[in-house]
């Protein structure tokens, strides 16, 4: 039989037969058309982004999902989210939620829709609500800040974000910890076309009501901020004023004071009129050049609002102090320089702004020390991007997660082994201890002044120049190859999702993410408290010799404990799949979806399923499983446990789609299987009926 004729295909890859790429897309492609999202392969659940509101959640299905086993229904998240939740109540165990796939593909929908489940089903009362509706609302405020309209998500996480939510022995929430990776902050001066700056400066500009536009000293029309693209100011679908009123209420049920409320929207304010500070170019006396402030109105509001002498910004902006042994030397900046210190400036408030808003939100959901709880932790990461350069920004190796496949031998029964993409190579090739591209560019980062963008990528040319991941300009040229659209400062890095092109300009100051002492000073001396407490650097009673660590070893390090985390947990895998590039219903994109679906390496999970599922059992439980089948061994049976099985298979013609090894069975087809629970449970059936009609009998 054929399983995928007239039906919307099967519900569980691994009954798919052939299992084959094309199959396994047709499958896929049927059931989506059908609006059927989700598939499972085993316990991992495939999610096609539907990008219209079907109505298979909410309360109702919320309730249904909540009374059944896993496989009784149709595949659901909700299915996925009880199985993970039902394990952490009764099994005590720690559970971590895994949400994988491309850049609007649909993670961030999926994990809210996990945290909205677990929040309906988890215990009731007045404290556990309160707890659950600050779990929930931490999401809007996040979104607010974190979230930009990309070219390939209207709505796209611009960071990663890693959630645990603590429960108590009933299972009832207690709080959570909320851990972010690496914002875009680059973002925030600067948008590729057809993109917008963090939502939170529209919502701002378009919701706040006159008062307080006027209070923060902005004006409502976007066209007046260099930091806002022109050309895109709205979002077809997105309402900035009305999301910006939903901001303010999230951060109330959080706990923010109004006062805290108003200390973030100022400083939000202020990065937007950084941006408007405009600098020029002035000559000196001795032909040095030197810069300084075009319009002073625009600075002065900036010191009025945060309690800034504006003549001391303006120097903190235009010169550098560098401080030696003996003497301080101050340098004039000229007009390139001060504007990358003024955006230098403007990303640090706003990165270091979004960190406070964290950890703000993890003081009010934070659990008691010594509590005893058990963990849901749920991962979204920002999806892979293919465009064309990149910068220092996402190089990270969170690819698939990696699946080993044992199969004994020792059985002597021959299976075919499953080919999977090592991502280790990769995580090596950046992360190695020594020898990995982010070691290597630490190496040069301290090395001040003798190094440069290219001395990084001329070490990086001659120690990967034979690695099968890793291309360049110099070491194409080897083998002869010739790339346009590979520039000379330029690098590539072979994915498993694809090539990506990293251009190493400004990869050694990115990494360093050092801001200059004057403006961080600058901003210690602010009378705004929320400004101020961004830069404890600033107080040159702090002022450490030590060095920070740079902007790669942070990343590493919380990744590193972020692994350690998820494995101490039992991980749920949702793989999420963006079904077209332009955001429409409907639309399935073959060639997209392949694409995906062999990063993701589905194909090769659904192989590691098959080999190694229950479809290998040893004799005993299977028979006593499936005894009732056959009357040579129901009700009693008195020979071996393997010659047990040999007969139940064989009155049941199915011999040929099982191998005996010397201790377990193996089944071929899990559809012999699912065949024999059916079978099982119409037997069982029988049965009731039997003994019921045997009981009226005798009364
Ligand atoms: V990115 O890596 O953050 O750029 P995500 O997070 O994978 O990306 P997201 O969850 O933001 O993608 O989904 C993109 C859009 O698809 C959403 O804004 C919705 O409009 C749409 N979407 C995703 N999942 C669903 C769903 N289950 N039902 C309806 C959905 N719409
Ligand atoms: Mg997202």
């Amino acid at each position: 039989m054929n399983l995928l004729e007239g039906s919307v295909g099967v519900e569980d890859l691994v009954l798919l037969e052939p299992l084959e790429q094309e199959p396994l897309l047709k499958n896929l492609q049927l059931r989506y058309e059908s609006k059927e999202i989700y598939t499972y392969i085993g316990n991992v659940l495939i999610s096609v982004n539907p990008y219209q509101q079907l109505p298979i959640y909410g309360p109702e299905f919320i309730a249904k999902y909540q009374d059944y086993t896993f496989y009784e229904l149709k595949p659901h998240i909700y299915a996925l989210a009880n199985v993970a939740y039902q394990s952490l109540r009764d099994r005590d165990r720690d559970q971590c939620i895994l949400i994988t796939g491309e850049s609007g593909a649909g993670k961030t929908e999926a994990s809210k829709l996990v945290m909205s489940y677990v929040a309906a089903v988890c215990g009731k009362g007045e404290q556990v609500n309160s707890v659950k509706e600050q779990l929930l609302q931490s999401n809007p405020v996040l979104e607010a800040f974190g979230n930009a309209k990309t070219i390939r998500n209207n709505n796209s996480s611009r960071f990663g974000k890693y959630m645990d939510v603590e429960f108590d022995f009933k299972g009832s929430p207690l709080g959570g910890v909320i851990t972010n990776y690496l914002l875009e902050k680059s973002r925030v001066v600067k948008q590729l076309k057809g993109e917008r700056n963090f939502h939170i400066f529209y919502q701002l500009l378009a919701g706040a009501d006159a008062h307080l536009l006027t209070a923060l000293k902005l004006e409502r029309d976007t066209s007046g901020y260099a930091y806002l693209n022109q050309k895109v100011s709205r979002v077809d679908g997105m309402d900035d004023a009305a999301n910006f009123k939903a901001v303010q209420s999230a951060m109330t049920v959080i706990g923010f004071s109004e006062e805290e409320i108003q200390r973030v929207l100022e400083v939000t304010a202020l990065v937007l009129k950084l941006g408007n500070v405009e600098l020029a170019d002035e000559f000196q006396a001795n032909g040095v050049s030197a810069s300084s402030i075009r319009d002073g109105k625009g600075i002065q509001e900036i010191g009025e609002m945060v309690g800034l002498n504006s003549e001391e910004l303006e120097k903190a902006l235009c010169s550098r102090t560098m401080k030696t042994a003996k003497e301080k030397v101050v340098t004039a900046l000229n007009v390139i320089q001060a504007q990358y210190a003024r955006d230098a400036l403007a990303k640090n408030i706003y990165s270091r702004l979004f960190n406070w808003i964290v950890n703000r939100i993890n003081e009010s959901i934070k659990v008691g020390v010594g509590e005893k709880k058990k963990v849901m932790g749920v991962l979204d990461i920002y999806g892979f991007e293919i465009l064309e350069v990149r910068e220092l920004h996402p190089i990270t190796c969170l690819g698939p997660a990696p699946v080993t496949c044992h199969v004994s031998s020792c059985q002597g029964i021959p299976w075919t082994k499953v080919d999977y993409f090592d991502n280790g190579i990769i995580c090596n090739l950046i992360e190695h201890n020594q020898r990995g591209i982010l070691a290597m560019l630490d190496e040069e980062c301290l090395r001040p002044g003798v190094v440069s963008d290219s001395t990084f990528l001329a070490k990086l040319n001659q120690l990967f120049s034979k690695h099968d991941h890793y291309e360049s300009k110099v070491t194409q040229n080897a083998q002869r190859q010739y790339d346009h659209t590979m520039g000379l400062s330029c690098f590539r890095i072979c994915h498993y999702a694809g090539k990506v092109t990293y251009n190493v300009n400004s990869f050694i100051d990115k990494n360093n993410d050092l801001l200059f002492r004057d403006l961080s000073q600058a901003m210690w001396k602010a009378q705004h408290p929320l400004l101020r407490s961004l830069f404890p650097e600033g107080d040159p009673k702090q002022a450490s010799l030590k060095r920070p660590p740079t902007a790669g070893a942070q990343f590493k390090s919380s990744v590193a404990i972020l692994m350690k985390n998820l494995y101490s947990k039992n991980p749920n895998y949702i793989r999420c799949i963006k079904p077209n590039e332009h955001q429409q219903r409907g639309q399935f994109s073959w060639d997209l979806v392949a694409i995906q679906t062999q990063y993701l390496g589905l194909l090769e999970n659904v192989r590691v399923r098959r080999a190694g599922y229950a479809y290998r059992q040893r004799y005993e439980p299977f028979l006593e499983r499936y005894r009732l089948l056959s009357r040579s061994t129901w009700p009693r049976w008195n020979g071996g446990d393997r010659e047990g099985v040999e007969k139940v298979l064989g009155d049941l013609n199915l011999s040929s789609e099982v191998a005996f090894g010397k201790t377990k069975i193996f089944i071929r087809s899990p559809r012999t299987l699912f065949f024999l629970e059916e079978q099982r449970r119409l037997r069982l059936q029988q049965l009731a009926t039997l003994i019921q009609k045997v009981y009226r009998g005798w009364r």
